[in-house]
């Protein structure tokens, strides 16, 4: 048995990885003490990354038109199309499609490939979905894509303001250091500013809940306030900084009152944060996607730097506006120059293109920036790109517009997609597939939100015939004519070639430098521990903490821009507005998270959420079948009832697609809306319409294998351990079961099976069918007219484990002992809600007595906030019974 120190390939908190392997098995992975990121913690996700090693659902080799392919053909007809499409349609007419999930050296390769040698600038990369507005409010302010905090900021910081973002799920390792931080330092206050209550405001000393996309009037309103109370650090300003007077007079407008009517929060609310950030000495925002994904997300991000510029409260411990990262290797993409906009190094095509030219020699220098990823998607179903690679990223779900995206793959006349997994939406879109290492078999860097570059090593052999992403790039670069620029045999050759650009002729003027680590040989990079960037061969970095920034003039620029409120397309008014984000145990489309059927139980079937209020309205019951439609399309769902949700907006989780639910993929109701700077698409706001579904029929179906989609107004399925789970839902038959539409789901295994136990009655729209296999259940279909009368779905899973030979009595659907523990809310160890619930009504009144007794709590730590949710509304209802016995002696 071997150990090993990686680093996890999900969130950009970039927590190190300990992992043990046997027999090239990964047998357990536990929290890197010694990482600076995480010191031993794990979210239940890392915690998990062992289980997502499986060869179920593996792209394995090369598919040409779904056929077997060896490699050698396959990438020969990778170059063949390049260069053909080049020679006849002209550099522009051919794209990559990159990811911040590839690492640092395949993304390195393929936009020195792209920019140097085709002449394109045709390379982008999901980021823009993701990182763009921040990147350039970091550029218009500081000069440079410049992340001026630390993790340790915002430990030692007197307030954190966190702006759209609900870390407790999203970064749940950093949440709980700052849990932990507040516990050792009760005085530090947080505010947590998010038009829906989550998770993460479980440590907010205030939760402001201001209308969807008014952020900016809050943060303008904020400069405004600090100006007139004499909050304003006027030495700073005068020494690093540039333009305040005009951000000032711009911000004059946002008074409270004026702020109150554009977010809809009270004049004390505001007064309250205002007050707070202006008298706290150490101040950091923490902002993530409620404000990057807008279509003035840039100005958004400047607004909230101007308030750190004005008060000083930068370039020194616990300050700082702090974007924080969503994939593990978003950094090391803009490191790269993975956008369409940047060159390598955090270089640009205005001062740097001869710079890289001469650098890479490169005979085909693209001259002007590339389309930016929805430009791009355009440009191809326009007829414009004929040739795209896509690596590592799933757009026909995680664009916007996604009708669009799909009719622009569907045009191009090439198609190439590496991913490691075999079904995806996008890939059912490929000519060609390439198999890629995923995590555990690829090797090379990493960079995470706070500049800390990390290892990921290989730790077990590649399936199947996959391979890093940066082989296939320098093969077929290799193929182009180009070997001598892409002579590279390991990942340790292409970092030292990219740490070396980033020193080249750089003498201090560029802030992106890690020239220290341009000498490692392939052993002292695979042992390369942790290191912070900017690491300069020779001489100290300078930066914000020394005052200085990346400007012409090296101060710091306040950025005045009037703020706006958001405006769904013109075609999509529709009276709810939509908002889109994460769940706490799954990862975007789901082809890694979703195989793992422990993360399958925090959430189990595709829903959306609304508040109490908006479904009484509407006359929807919880749990019921809904419709979510705008002019760009509809979506089926359940509808789950959230107080914490605001009044009047929707919030529809985006990991669901073709694969796991039919009418799922939200972004296709998602216009392509995008911020003019940044080209980053306003992925948090449209507006749609909602009704209730009727619903004649409800069916769980576990099957040992997966059925081809149903064609039924609602399905959604998950993976379960030895087979799936599938919620059906039917309104077709008047009162009844159409038991047909059930067993032409069904036709296809029950081909294969021995027997058949049924019992169907009519009248009560009750149908119930069991195939059995060599005395197996093969699997077993509930339906009912009442979704409260399906078998649960703990009794179900235990069919596929059993045993006995099934017989007549299991069409019962319950067995004797047939205990439940409820939708799972904690991950780590698996407890259920009714398990907790239970726990409670015995006595236990606290996290420590629940974990005592349940180890519910005691693991990443995530489902905190929701024990503490059961716990209070326990106690709510202990006081409750006074009250109404009260009530009753009046
Ligand atoms: N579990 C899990 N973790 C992840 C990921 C995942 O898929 N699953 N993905 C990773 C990636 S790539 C990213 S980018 C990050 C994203 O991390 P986050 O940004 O934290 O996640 P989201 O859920 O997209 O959005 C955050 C919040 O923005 C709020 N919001 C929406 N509109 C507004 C608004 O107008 N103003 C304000 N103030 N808030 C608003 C939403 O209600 C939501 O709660 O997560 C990373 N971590
Ligand atoms: N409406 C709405 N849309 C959004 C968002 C939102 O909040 N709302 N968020 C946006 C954001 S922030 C992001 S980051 C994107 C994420 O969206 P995507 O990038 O489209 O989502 P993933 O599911 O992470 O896709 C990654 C793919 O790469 C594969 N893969 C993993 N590792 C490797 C590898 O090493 N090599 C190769 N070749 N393939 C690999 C995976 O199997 C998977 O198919 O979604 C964006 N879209
Ligand atoms: S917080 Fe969780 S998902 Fe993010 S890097 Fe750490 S273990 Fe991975
Ligand atoms: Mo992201």
């Amino acid at each position: 048995m071997t150990n090993c120190n990686t680093t996890c390939p999900y969130c950009g908190v970039g927590c190190g990885v300990s992992a043990e392997v046997e027999n090239d098995r990964v047998i357990a992975i536990s929290g890197d003490r010694s990482h600076p990121a995480n010191f031993g913690r794990l979210c239940v996700k890392g915690s998990s990354l062992a289980e997502t090693l499986v060869e179920d659902g593996r792209l394995l080799h090369p598919l040409l038109g779904g056929e077997r392919l060896a490699w050698d053909p396959a990438l020969d007809l990778v170059a063949d199309q390049l260069r053909s499409t080049v020679a006849r349609y002209g550099p522009e007419s051919v794209a990559f499609y990159l990811s911040g999930q590839l690492l640092t050296e395949d993304y390195y390769v393929a936009n020195k490939l792209m920019k140097g040698f085709l002449g394109s600038a045709n390379v982008d990369t999901n980021s823009r979905l993701c990182m763009s507005s921040a990147v350039s409010g970091y550029q218009r302010a500081f000069g440079a894509d410049h992340v001026p905090c630390s993790y340790e900021d915002l430990e030692h910081c007197d307030l954190l303001v966190m702006v759209g973002s609900n870390a407790a799920w999203t970064h749940p390792v950093l949440y709980q250091r700052i849990a932990e931080s507040k516990q050792r330092n009760p005085a530090k206050r947080i505010v947590v500013i998010d038009p829906r209550r989550t998770a993460s405001c479980d440590l907010a000393d205030l939760h402001l809940a201001p209308r969807a996309g008014s952020d900016g009037f809050l943060f303008a309103g904020l400069l405004n306030y600090l100006q007139r109370h004499g909050l304003v650090d006027r030495d700073y300003v005068a020494a690093h900084t540039e333009g305040f007077d005009a951000a000032v007079q711009q911000a004059a407008p946002q008074t409270p009152a004026a702020v109150s009517r554009a977010s809809g929060l009270s004049v004390d609310e505001l007064e309250q944060f205002y007050r707070l950030f202006g008298e706290s000495d150490r101040v950091v925002t923490f902002y993530s996607q409620g404000i990057n994904q807008s279509a003035t997300g840039t100005d958004k991000c400047n607004a909230i730097i101007n308030c750190h510029l004005a008060t000083g409260k930068l370039g020194r411990p616990g300050c700082g506006p702090f974007s924080i990262t969503g994939q593990p290797n978003a950094m090391g993409g803009r490191e790269v120059g993975g956008l369409a906009n940047q060159l390598a190094a955090h270089m640009n095509f205005d001062r740097h293109l001869e710079l890289v030219r001469r650098f890479w020699q490169a005979p085909a220098m693209a001259s002007r920036p590339g389309h930016k990823a929805v430009e791009l998607f355009q440009a191809m179903d326009r007829g414009e790109i004929r040739f795209v690679w896509i690596m590592a990223t799933n757009p026909a779900v995680s664009l916007p517009d996604t009708a669009q995206v799909r009719r622009a793959l569907q045009r191009c006349e090439f198609v190439v997609v590496s991913d490691c997994v075999h079904d995806t939406d996008t890939a059912a879109f490929a000519d060609l597939l390439l198999p890629a290492c995923g995590w555990g078999e690829k090797d090379g860097t990493v960079t995470n939100s706070e500049r800390c570059i990390s290892r990921q090593r290989a730790l077990v052999p590649p399936l199947g015939e996959a391979r890093p992403d940066w082989w296939m790039v320098t093969q077929v670069a290799r193929r182009l004519g180009f070997a001598d620029q892409f002579p590279y045999e390991g990942a340790a050759e292409i970092f030292s070639e990219h740490a070396r650009l980033s020193g080249f002729e750089n003498d201090g003027q560029r802030d992106f430098d890690i020239s220290a680590l341009a000498d490692l040989d392939r052993e002292q990079y695979d042992r390369l521990a942790p290191s912070y960037w900017p690491c300069p061969a020779a001489g100290a970095p300078v930066g914000p903490a020394q005052g200085h920034f990346f400007t012409p003039t090296g101060r710091a620029r306040f950025v005045s821009a009037a703020p706006a409120l958001p405006e769904p397309a013109s075609s999509d008014r529709a009276p709810l507005q939509l908002n889109t984000g994460r769940l706490r145990d799954q990862w975007h489309s789901m082809t890694r998270t979703g195989r793992v059927p422990k993360l399958m139980r925090h959430r189990d079937f595709f829903s959306i959420s609304l508040n109490p209020a908006d479904a009484a309205a509407l006359g929807i019951e919880a749990d019921s079948l809904v419709a979510v439609e705008n002019s760009r399309g509809r979506l089926t769902a359940l509808a789950q009832l959230d107080s914490g949700q605001p009044a009047g907006q929707l919030f529809c989780p985006i990991h669901w697609n073709d694969q796991f639910a039919g009418a799922a993929c939200v972004s296709q109701l998602i216009p392509a809306l995008t911020d003019p700077v940044s080209g980053q698409p306003q992925s948090k706001y449209t507006t749609v319409a909602l009704r209730p579904l009727a619903t004649t029929s409800w069916a769980l179906l576990v099957s040992r294998n997966r059925l081809p989609p149903p064609r039924l107004p609602y399905w959604s399925s998950l993976r379960l351990t030895g087979g799936y789970l599938t919620l059906l839902a039917d309104n077709s038959s008047e009162g009844g079961t159409d038991t047909a539409a059930y067993r032409h789901l069904l036709a296809a295994v029950a081909r294969e099976t021995d027997a058949e136990l049924q019992y169907h009655d009519s009248a009560g729209g009750d149908f119930r069918l069991i195939g059995v296999r060599k005395q197996r259940v093969e699997y077993a279909l509930f339906a009912n007219r009442r979704r409260d009368h399906l078998p649960d779905r703990d009794w179900l899973q235990s069919l596929l484990a059993r045993e006995q030979p099934p017989d007549y009595r299991l069409l019962r659907g319950v067995d004797a002992d047939g205990e439940t523990t409820g939708p799972t809310i904690c991950s780590c160890w698996e407890v259920g809600e009714k398990q907790i619930n239970q726990a409670i009504a015995n006595g236990a009144r606290s996290l420590e007595s629940l974990g005592a007794q349940l180890h519910c709590g005691t693991g990443c730590g995530s489902c905190v906030p929701e024990l503490k949710a059961l716990l209070q509304a326990a106690a709510d209802s202990d006081q409750a019974v006074p009250l109404v016995a009260r009530a009753g002696l009046q």
